[in-house]
């Protein structure tokens, strides 16, 4: 145990829920010029040597309420919620009803720069319950959205 001056600083692990939503299990496969060719499963590899001290889970679904349960399901456990609902972020009141009911702070990550896009993606309906947005820095808007979170 650590005394008052002690150098031993401990710190718990940290607890980070990522939720993709629909379409993204294309990533890397589909529209490179748009969200580019990594694959989601080895950005995810990068992002947990990027952050050694950062238990991950990830989810991904193209069902907007299996997206709500996952909400409920981690939104009560984790530090932090990094979610980038695909094309929900736009039409959702559900998604962003859980995202507000539960305790742990969220951030939205785009990949695309959404304003710069069809007028239709220019608005999200989960930014408001969310702690920050971040959008159009490709895959490291998610570890720009951890560092955020931890
Ligand atoms: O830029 C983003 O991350 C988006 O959330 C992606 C959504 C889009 O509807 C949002 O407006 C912005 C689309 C997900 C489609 O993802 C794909 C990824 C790779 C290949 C094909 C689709």
């Amino acid at each position: 145990m650590g005394g008052f001056f002690s150098p031993i600083i401990e710190q718990a692990m940290k607890r980070i829920a990522i939720i993709n939503g629909p379409n993204l299990n294309l990533q890397g496969r589909r529209e490179p010029e748009v969200y580019g060719t990594k694959s989601m499963e080895d950005y995810l590899d990068e992002l947990q040597a990027q952050f050694p001290d950062v238990e991950f889970s990830y989810f991904q679904s193209n069902i907007e309420g299996e997206i709500v349960d996952r909400i409920q399901q981690v939104g009560f456990k984790v530090d932090g919620i990094v979610i980038n609902a695909g094309g929900y972020s736009h039409t959702s009141v559900a998604i962003h009803d859980a995202l507000q009911a539960v305790p742990a702070p969220a951030v939205e990550v785009h990949i695309s720069n959404i304003f710069a896009r069809e007028e239709y993606r220019h608005h999200s309906l989960l930014s408001s319950a969310c702690k920050g947005v971040i959008s159009g820095m490709g895959l490291q808007g998610y570890a720009l959205a951890v560092s955020g979170l931890i």
